[in-house]
């Protein structure tokens, strides 16, 4: 790769220090404080009654699905005061902002003038109201009519030299009637090419779980929370990204699970919780949530998890049947003596130096595991984004197969899953790699020829782009550049585009890198009525555990010229294919049932969806592992024991390994403010945590200006101006925000197998800020 990655302060990559203020990090999460931000989000967005209004019908039976996150809602009672957190409540505040961009709002404001703008300025600025334009070598986006905004899309579709020449991307707030129109419309068009965001989020987990348990989805469900022994969080921050997942934990241990919580930092959310719609929460007392915190290195967490097999098996040699499910073993799995000659070839002291924890704990793990058999283990973005993720996660799979805990009640795998509807998407079949019969359904239902190529993820689009092959990006939401890798490559190759397309509720950084031409075309968000020929419609969205149920938008839209998703899919595909479609846009562009229809004719699990989406709380897709039915690999009606490897992971003395996360205040690249309340950083996302032993060693100390380098591929790549702040945090790791530190990810650092950017892991070096000449 070229000298491209010179990097100068830019329009995808700047570099403002506001002014950062440290305070202890907190021990427990929510509580008044979480009550006191959600409000005052409200205000600042100018919506205190409009928001109220719409947060009572949130997550509710017959309101609307929570635009945030995908943990799911309780299947019975909901409460009337609220089932909504925090960070529901900011989302929402962001999305239905009284604050307006008009075309004179752009007609002020250059592209180059709003990029030098922090994320956050740029995300404040208010909804978009109309379809906006970019003319080539223009400056300003300019207002543009739908129809002329169609047009030119299917101009510059049909001007490709083949489909493959054009990459649609999702985010994953897309309705699943959006979604499958959306992909019914790229493979008549001709291509697979549909990246998405899971792409770089639990893509690992669906390869990982297809493989050895048949189903790349979560097996548990809520209520399994309440009636079960042990409880792992690993790789994930709950209190922050799910945290209704904190009322679940909460109640789980009032019944008695304990809780294990695997995170090279004591993240507020694992370790206490004051809930703040009981009475005792709000008053200070809450609970203490993990019973055993592990402070794994990053990327330590393989040989943790071997280690505390290896302790188990020692358990289990000492009173044989006593510990591993040899029952479960024997009809269920393959493959388990080849993993327990494999397991006992490493040594607990070896692991155990491996993850950075100590054998004492490791032992403690395994004593809480041994004579239990109920155990739910969830999972994020700090195991799904490592090179060995699949690895990792198959690993898990490991430990719950010995002690026969999937597909029991109380026991199983839990993805935590990010976008609200993202797993929703994959079900609709916004897939790059989709089967053949899954294309073979809408073949006979539809009667044209699916392409059957695999098409391009999101790193492959990427590349695919910088090489000129791919010219016509669309995004059907989302912020493409900024949540993708290795910012500067990615910048150049979305600059070489003829075309770039967002459907987008906000502006975002992503409509400042563009093609040669691009549109930014305003769409409907979660919260908004849906008004289709006079009547209000439901559109509908499937949680992490795979319920799907509807959602009903119920605020007056921004503006009289927003279009839903659903509708300007159906008008491209009728502007770009016109006679060529055999399929009936015109049934689909205004009728969410007929849309229904299609979905229950090709789907499976989607039969009668008309009926079922209407009844209270939704319905559950099929399920095989929760049912205890199995597939793997390597067998058609058992799960399957994997063997991996432990990571040597080495780093030079200059050398760190850095993580890059989520704050407290943001939704991904929206910045809803400048606050990491949980770890005690205010007024500054350009952070880098650092262990003190590490800081001394460097001669740094709290508060130095430092710059970040990653040499993969023999790029230099930086992201300058960043403040140290001294943390609670294993020796040579470190951690900070995306999207700022996405410039340091190369794109060749991703996940074996999935493909996904192994953003969790990103070797850097660190050296004192200099100033630019
Ligand atoms: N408020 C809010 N909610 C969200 C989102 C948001 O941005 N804001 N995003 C949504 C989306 S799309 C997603 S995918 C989810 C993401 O939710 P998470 O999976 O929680 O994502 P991250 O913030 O990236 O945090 C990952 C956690 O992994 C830890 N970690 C890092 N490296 C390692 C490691 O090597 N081992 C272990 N064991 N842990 C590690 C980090 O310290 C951090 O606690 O949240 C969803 N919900
Ligand atoms: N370094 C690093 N990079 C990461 C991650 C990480 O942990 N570390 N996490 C990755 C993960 S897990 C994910 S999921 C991706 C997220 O990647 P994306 O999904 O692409 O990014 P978002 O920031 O969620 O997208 C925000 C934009 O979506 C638009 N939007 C919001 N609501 C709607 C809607 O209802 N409809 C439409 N059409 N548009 C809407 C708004 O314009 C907003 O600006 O980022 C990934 N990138
Ligand atoms: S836990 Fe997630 S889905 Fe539920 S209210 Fe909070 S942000 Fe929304
Ligand atoms: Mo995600």
């Amino acid at each position: 790769m070229e000298e491209e990655h010179e990097q100068q302060p830019s329009a995808e990559n700047p570099e403002k220090l506001l002014n950062l203020e440290v305070k202890p990090a907190k021990q427990w999460a929510a509580g008044i404080p979480a009550v006191m931000a959600a409000l005052s989000d409200l205000k600042e967005e100018h919506i205190p009654f409009r928001g109220m209004k719409a947060l009572l019908k949130m997550n509710q039976k017959g309101g609307f699905d929570c635009p945030s996150c995908a943990w799911p809602d309780p299947d019975d009672e909901r409460s009337p005061v609220g089932e909504y957190c925090e960070n529901g409540a900011k989302a929402l505040a962001e999305e239905a902002t009284a604050k307006k961009l008009t075309a004179a709002f752009f007609a002020e404001n250059s592209v180059a003038g709003l990029a030098a703008l922090t994320d956050y300025e740029i995300g404040k600025k208010g909804r978009l109201t109309e379809p906006m334009y970019m003319p080539k070598g223009g400056t300003h986006y300019q207002p543009i009519s739908w129809d002329d905004a169609f047009e030119k899309i299917a101009g510059h579709l049909n001007a490709l030299g083949s489909p493959n020449e054009a990459a649609f991307y999702t985010s994953g707030r897309t309705s699943n009637e959006a979604s499958f129109v959306y992909q019914l419309f790229v493979r008549e068009f001709g291509t697979n090419n549909m990246p998405d965001c899971s792409n770089m989020c639990h893509e690992t987990s669906g390869v990982a779980l297809g493989d050895v348990i048949g189903l790349g989805k979560g097996s548990v469900t809520l209520e399994d929370f309440y009636d079960t022994d042990v409880i792992i969080i690993i790789g994930h921050n709950p209190g922050t990204n799910a945290p209704r997942m904190m009322s679940a934990l909460e109640k789980g241990k009032r019944k008695g699970a304990q809780i294990i919580a695997i995170n090279p930092l004591p993240e507020a959310g694992l370790m206490g919780f004051r809930n703040p719609q009981h009475m005792d929460g709000v008053l200070g007392h809450g609970a203490k949530l993990a019973d055993l915190f592990l402070q794994v290195r990053i990327n330590g967490d393989m040989a943790l998890l071997k280690a505390i097999e290896l302790a188990l098996y020692e358990a289990e040699q000492k009173s044989p049947g006593w510990v591993f499910d040899r029952d479960f073993i024997a009809k269920h799995t393959v493959g388990y003596d080849e993993f327990i000659r494999r397991l006992k070839t490493y040594r607990m002291e070896d692991l155990a130096a491996a993850s950075a924890v100590s054998v004492n704990e490791i032992r403690e793990a395994a004593e809480m595991m041994q004579d239990k058999k109920r155990i739910i283990v969830c999972w994020g973005m700090g195991l799904t984004q490592q090179k060995n993720g699949v690895d990792m996660l198959k690993e898990i799979v490991n430990l719950l197969l010995l002690k026969g805990s999937i597909g029991i009640q109380g026991g199983g795998v839990c993805p935590v899953r990010g976008h609200s509807n993202v797993q929703g998407n994959r079900t609709m079949l916004i897939d790059e790699k989709p089967t053949n019969e899954q294309l073979d359904r809408l073949q006979a239902h539809f009667g044209f020829n699916p392409p059957r190529d695999h098409g391009y993820d999101v790193v492959k689009s990427i590349k695919a782009m910088h090489e000129g092959k791919v010219k016509v990006f669309f995004g059907m939401g989302g912020n493409f550049l900024s949540a993708t890798p290795d910012t500067t490559f990615t910048a150049a190759a979305m600059r070489k585009l003829k075309l770039s397309v967002y459907v987008s509720t906000k502006l975002n950084r992503g409509h400042l890198v563009h093609g040669e031409e691009a549109l930014i075309l305003p769409t409907l968000s979660r919260s908004d009525i849906d008004l289709v020929n006079g009547e209000a419609q439901f559109i509908s969205t499937e949680n992490s555990m795979g319920v799907v149920q509807s959602s009903r938008g119920m605020l007056k839209p921004i503006s009289d010229n927003l279009l839903n998703e659903t509708h300007i899919a159906c008008r491209m595909a009728k502007a770009t294919l016109g006679k060529r479609s055999v399929v009936n846009w015109d049934l689909f562009e205004n009728n969410y049932d007929a849309v229904r229809d299609a979905i229950a004719a090709c789907i499976p699990g989607f039969e009668d969806y008309n009926l079922k989406v209407r009844h209270p709380g939704g319905f559950y897709l099929p399920n095989g592992p929760r049912e205890g039915k199995f597939k793997s690999t390597r067998s058609e009606s058992r799960a399957e024991f994997s063997l991996t490897d432990v990571p040597l992971n080495e780093l030079a003395d200059d050398e760190y390994a850095m993580a890059t996360t989520r704050t407290h205040d943001q939704f991904n690249t929206t910045i809803y403010g400048l606050e990491d309340r949980y770890r005690g950083i205010k007024n500054e996302r350009r952070v880098v945590f650092m262990n003190p032993v590490d800081m001394k060693k460097a001669g740094l100390v709290e508060g130095d200006k430092v710059d970040l380098f990653n040499y993969d591929d023999g790029v230099e790549r930086v992201a300058r101006l960043f403040v140290v702040v001294p943390y609670s945090i294993p020796e040579k790791d470190t951690v900070t925000y995306f999207p700022e530190t996405n410039v340091l990810v190369s794109i060749n650092n991703v996940v074996d197998e999935s493909n996904m950017p192994a953003s969790k892991r990103v070797v850097i070096k660190i050296k004192k800020h200099i100033p630019r000449l």
